[in-house]
This record gives C-alpha cells, sequence and structure tokens, in this order.
C-alpha cells in the first residue's frame, strides 16, 4: 500500500567564480591600476511548493539537478556573470530532509513556499576590491566558493480528500476504477479489497481529488470479524465519507438499510471523530435495481439515517450518476481545503535564521612583471 510517495534526489549547487588578479596593460599605459572584477556567483538550488503538482514521481525518474557554476571575474573590470538558480517545483506537503543525516530541511506546506536546498558559493572578489589608499596595486584576491552538495529525501504523504466505506461488494473498487485511473480488483466475491487503494480524480484541468478505497466492513468489524477495521485509520484526515450501498443485493434476504446501519455503527465504535465526519449515502448498481422499488428504498434510507443525509444513485458498472457526484465531491472538497488553507494561512510564519557567512580566505599571485613588484613595495 502506498500512502507515501517519496524519492531520494542529489542536489548540487555552483561553485562561485574565482575573483581576478590583473592590472590595466593598456599601450599607454604601462603601470594600470588593478582592474580584476569579482567572480560571479553560483547557481542555487531551490525547491517551491506548487499546488499544481500532486506527486514526487517526476523525481523519481530525474534524480541529480545540478545548477551551473559562477563565471570568473576577468581583468578590465569585467565581473563574472552568476549562475542562474534551478528550481524545482513540488507538490504542497513535501518533507524535505538530509538523506545521511536524516535531519528535517523543509516543510513546504503552503503554496509558493521555498527553501534553499543547496546554497550556490560566493563569487570571489578579484584584486579591484582591495584596492585602497594605501594599498594601490593590490595583489590579493578570493576564490569562488565551493556550492553545496546534498543527498535528500523527499516525502509526501498523499492524503486521500474522501475515503470510501462499504459492506464487501458493495462495488467500492469498481467506483474508483470508473472515476480514475487507479486500477484495484474487482470480484463478485467479497474481501476482494485486501489494502487500500488511492485513486485521482480529475473533474476538469486543476479540479481534481484523491479516493481511498479499503477493505470492505462487515458488522463485528471493530471485534475483528472480517479484516477488522484497522483500515479505517487511513480515512482518519478524509474530509467526505462516501457510504456505498448495494442496492440490488443478490440475496432476497438481505435488508440494504439494516446493513448499511450496522456499518456505520461500527464506524461510531471505531472512532467518535470519524463517525462525525460529513457522510453520504451512495445507492449503488442502480443498473440492477427494479426502478419502482429505487423510490422508496430511498425513502427509507432517508428515513433511517436522517432526511439532511445526502443521497446519491449510481451504478459505478455503467458510470449513471457517476459524474455528478464528482462535481458535487469536488465542490465540497474545495471548500474544506479553502477552510484548511485559512486556518494555515493564519498560523505565525516560521522564520529561518539567516546563514551565517564564512569569511574568505585571501590569496595573493605573483606577477612576474618586476615593476609591478616595485610599485607595490614603494607603497
Ligand atoms: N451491476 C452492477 N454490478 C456492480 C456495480 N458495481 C460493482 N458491481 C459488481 O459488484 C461486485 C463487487 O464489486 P467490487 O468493486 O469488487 O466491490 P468492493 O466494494 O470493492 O468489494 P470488496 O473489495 O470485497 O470490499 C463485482 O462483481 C462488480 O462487477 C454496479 O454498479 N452495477
Ligand atoms: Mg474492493
Amino acid at each position: 500500500m502506498k500512502f507515501i510517495d517519496e524519492a531520494n534526489i542529489q542536489v548540487l549547487a555552483g561553485k562561485g567564480g574565482d575573483g581576478s588578479a590583473s592590472f590595466r596593460r593598456e599601450k599607454y599605459i604601462p603601470r594600470g591600476g588593478p582592474d580584476g572584477g569579482d567572480g560571479g556567483k553560483g547557481g542555487s538550488v531551490i525547491a517551491i511548493a506548487d499546488r499544481n503538482i500532486n506527486t514526487l514521481i517526476d523525481y523519481r525518474f530525474a534524480r541529480i539537478h545540478r545548477a551551473r557554476n559562477g563565471e570568473p571575474g576577468r581583468g578590465s573590470d569585467c565581473y563574472g556573470k552568476g549562475a542562474e538558480d534551478v528550481v524545482l517545483r513540488m507538490p504542497v506537503g513535501t518533507l524535505i530532509s538530509d538523506k545521511l543525516t536524516g535531519e528535517a530541511l523543509a516543510d513546504l506546506s503552503r503554496h509558493g513556499q521555498q527553501a534553499v536546498l543547496a546554497q550556490g558559493g560566493r563569487g570571489g572578489m578579484g584584486n579591484l576590491h582591495f584596492k585602497s589608499s594605501t594599498n594601490r596595486a593590490p595583489r590579493q584576491f578570493t576564490r569562488g566558493e565551493l556550492g553545496e552538495e546534498k543527498e535528500l529525501h523527499l516525502e509526501l504523504k498523499v492524503l486521500a480528500d474522501v475515503g470510501l466505506l462499504g459492506y464487501p461488494n458493495a462495488g467500492k473498487s469498481t467506483f474508483i476504477r470508473s472515476v480514475s485511473a487507479a486500477k484495484p480488483k474487482v470480484a463478485d466475491y467479497p474481501f476482494t479489497t485486501l489494502h487500500p487503494n488511492l485513486g485521482v480524480v480529475r473533474v476538469s484541468d486543476n479540479r481534481s481529488f484523491v479516493v481511498a478505497d479499503i477493505p470492505g466492513l462487515i458488522e463485528g468489524a471493530s471485534e475483528g470479524a472480517g479484516l477488522g477495521i484497522q483500515f479505517l485509520r487511513h480515512l482518519a484526515r478524509t474530509e467526505l465519507l462516501l457510504h456505498l450501498v448495494d442496492a440490488a443485493p443478490m440475496e432476497e434476504s438481505i435488508d440494504p438499510v439494516a446493513q448499511a446501519l450496522a456499518i456505520v455503527e461500527e464506524l461510531r465504535k471505531y472512532d467518535e471523530a470519524l463517525f462525525q465526519k460529513p457522510r453520504w449515502l451512495i445507492l449503488n448498481k442502480v443498473d440492477m435495481t427494479d426502478s419502482e422499488l429505487l423510490a422508496p428504498l430511498r425513502a427509507r434510507f432517508a428515513e433511517a439515517f436522517g432526511a439532511t443525509i445526502p443521497i446519491h444513485i449510481i451504478s459505478a458498472l455503467t458510470g449513471e450518476g457517476t459524474k455528478q457526484l464528482c462535481y458535487a465531491i469536488a465542490e465540497h472538497v474545495e471548500v474544506a481545503r479553502a477552510v484548511k488553507q485559512a486556518i494555515e494561512d493564519a498560523k505565525p510564519v516560521v522564520k529561518v535564521a539567516p546563514k551565517v557567512e564564512v569569511p574568505m580566505e585571501i590569496l595573493e599571485v605573483d606577477f612576474p612583471d618586476e615593476d609591478e613588484g616595485k610599485q607595490d613595495e614603494s607603497e
């Protein structure tokens, strides 16, 4: 079961360009002043949270992300060009940690949030930088700093927005197959599904939600009957539960209303919070249901569950009613997400302390040109 999406990547920032130690040499100015420019900064590798990206799958294919080096400074006051940063777009909710130390580096919890994964090296200083009234012909310069390199572990908890609940054979897996690209096994015997499956339902561009299909529940599940209720924990963070009901049971003795009530009772025993979540009744297999029996059945459900419970009638097999249902779910989920986001936005932003800069080592060059040396010594 894959409720966690993960990837390991390597990020390599660029080295800063070296500073240049150079003196002006023009035809009629034999002893020109220092003109060595600074090196450009190395490119950094930066992560940015993007709500339009849902998975880390791209990072399992592209593992190495390298930013370019800064260009070295040159004579004639030429500064080296800085390298551009490499920007990696990741899903909101991605946790980034150092693979070797396990240290958490960033938690991309909101859209647009950025984190520097590998800092590009600073450019070195050219000798022009060291010019002063007492040092008119500086030979000093500094080298560009090395860029950071890290092995990172990316982790994304794929949170289901919607959970499917229901008796075995109600058609939960058939439903997720018909509305998403997920292809869990479907069969006409109970407990076909043995572990949870996630499916992404895309109702239109940029409108999608994730559905979790879990193994069926039966009466007594909270005491361990069937596969038990262990899988209900996967529904803890969903915004909506869809309770699928087989509206056309094979055995005439089965009463869909009583069966559905029994499952809700298991839910209540498992966790009051889950029981209190918004829950819709989905009467499935309408293609098999006698149309005359449908209205009375619906009325019995409304009576048993309360008139305010939303009831949808679908056929997961033929697709009847599923499109309207998915639009309604998308709307519900969007409102719930907006409320969550508003709560998140109201939290104070944690500020990261700026990195302490290490002073650069100052190097000196020896110019073979005697004249320059003498001039330097005389000052
Ligand atoms: N006629 C008809 N059959 C359906 C419909 N939905 C599901 N079925 C059938 O019902 C049987 C059970 O479907 P599943 O999707 O495996 O049911 P499930 O709820 O996932 O079952 P478990 O994984 O065992 O809990 C299969 O034979 C499906 O083809 C429907 O809308 N109409
Ligand atoms: Mg199933």
